[in-house]
């Protein structure tokens, strides 16, 4: 036999029919693996089945052959034929499916996308920090509408109705009876509304005021609290503030109680702690006091009580409030409120 090429010379040199087969076999096994394209797989098709190809004309020759060897000689060809038929067949249509769509190219060798970890912002990492203080000392946690009423978010706090909180200017009003809440004391007075003392309840959420500048924005957040019972003292109101500012910044941070005045709270107090730059020498962020205002406390009013259906001969209280940016600024040395809002993730990734 001439050999064609050099690729189908050896193939062709095997004597032995039956070792042709298996040769030929082999031979078109591993070429198929090493194809890359279309193309190629048609090469392959033509150079094997075409009409002079090599199983071709292996099939040819079973006539050549010694009578009793042609049965088996000619099933075998004509097995394999079949299976490189079905074999260049799929393999044909699958680089033509993945030429047509290049998209459903995966390089395995690529590097991984790392996704991007989000975080808590750090306004609520704080208030968490809060609720969570308050929380083991036996506080629940109550959250409560944004729109109020007039009556939940003033009347009822004992704010008069010539008080400039109720001001256009201060209050965003929905209508002539709804606001966006100014504090989150609505919650408490409907929380007291409710339910019967012992009341130990805390309230963080989103409040709303008509102020904008280096130090307010429209919306901020405050945490409030509430604790009410029997034979409850001021000496409770300082011991549990106390302990909170202890908490929420360090043990050695020096706090004081400083007479004020709130229209729902006799007597009033505001909390001040000793400046976290200057540590109570003076400087610039202290206004040269040493100290800064982080809450305002007291005792509930007995006119609230007397709102809210509790006896106020029978029932004492303390309550506090205290904005949850401020807290934040001060824990973390911000001098900025509005980077909290810019949502510029280099910023809020760093808490
Ligand atoms: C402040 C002052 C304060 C309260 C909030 C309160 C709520 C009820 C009854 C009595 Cl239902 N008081 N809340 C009391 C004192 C001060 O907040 O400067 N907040 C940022």
């Amino acid at each position: 036999m001439k050999p064609q090429s050099f690729k189908n010379r050896d193939i062709h040199q095997i004597g032995d029919p039956v070792d042709s087969i298996q040769n030929v076999r082999e031979h078109a096994y591993k070429e198929l693996k090493a194809t890359r394209d279309a193309d190629s797989v048609r090469v392959l098709t033509t150079r094997y089945l075409g009409r002079k190809g090599i199983l071709t004309k292996l099939l040819r020759s079973v006539s050549t052959l010694p009578p009793d060897q042609r049965a088996t000689f000619g099933k075998e060809a004509n097995a394999l034929k079949g299976i490189l038929e079905q074999m260049f067949k799929v393999a044909l249509e699958r680089f033509e499916h993945f030429a047509e769509k290049e998209e459903d190219w995966v390089d395995i060798s690529l590097p991984g996308r790392v996704p991007a970890i989000g975080a808590l912002h750090p306004l609520t990492q704080v208030m968490g920090e809060i609720c969570d203080i308050f929380s083991k000392m036996g506080f629940d946690i109550a959250e409560g509408p944004e729109v109020e009423t007039d009556y939940y978010n003033f009347e009822a706090l004992n704010i008069p109705k010539d008080h400039p909180a109720r001001d256009m200017q201060d209050t965003f009003y929905v209508s002539d009876n709804i606001v966006l809440r100014t504090h989150t004391s609505p919650v408490q007075i409907r929380t007291m509304k409710q339910q019967r003392p012992p009341v130990r309840v805390i309230v963080p959420g989103k409040v709303f005021r008509c102020d904008s500048d280096l130090t307010h924005t429209p919306m901020f957040h405050q945490v409030e609290g509430l604790l009410v019972d029997e034979g409850v003292s001021f000496g409770d109101l300082k011991g549990t503030l106390t302990v909170f500012v202890h908490q929420i910044f360090d043990e050695q941070t020096a706090l004081r109680f400083r007479p004020s005045f709130f229209p729902f709270t006799e007597p009033s107090a505001e909390v001040d702690i000793a400046c976290v730059m200057c540590r109570g020498a003076g400087c610039r962020v202290c206004s040269h006091t040493g100290w800064l205002e982080i809450l305002g406390s007291g005792m509930v009013h007995p006119a609230l009580f007397e709102n809210v259906g509790y006896d106020p001969e029978q029932y004492t209280g303390f309550a506090f409030g205290m904005g949850v940016e401020r807290i934040a600024m001060l824990k973390y040395g911000i001098d900025d409120i509005r980077k909290f809002f810019d949502n510029d993730a280099r910023f809020l990734m760093q808490f």
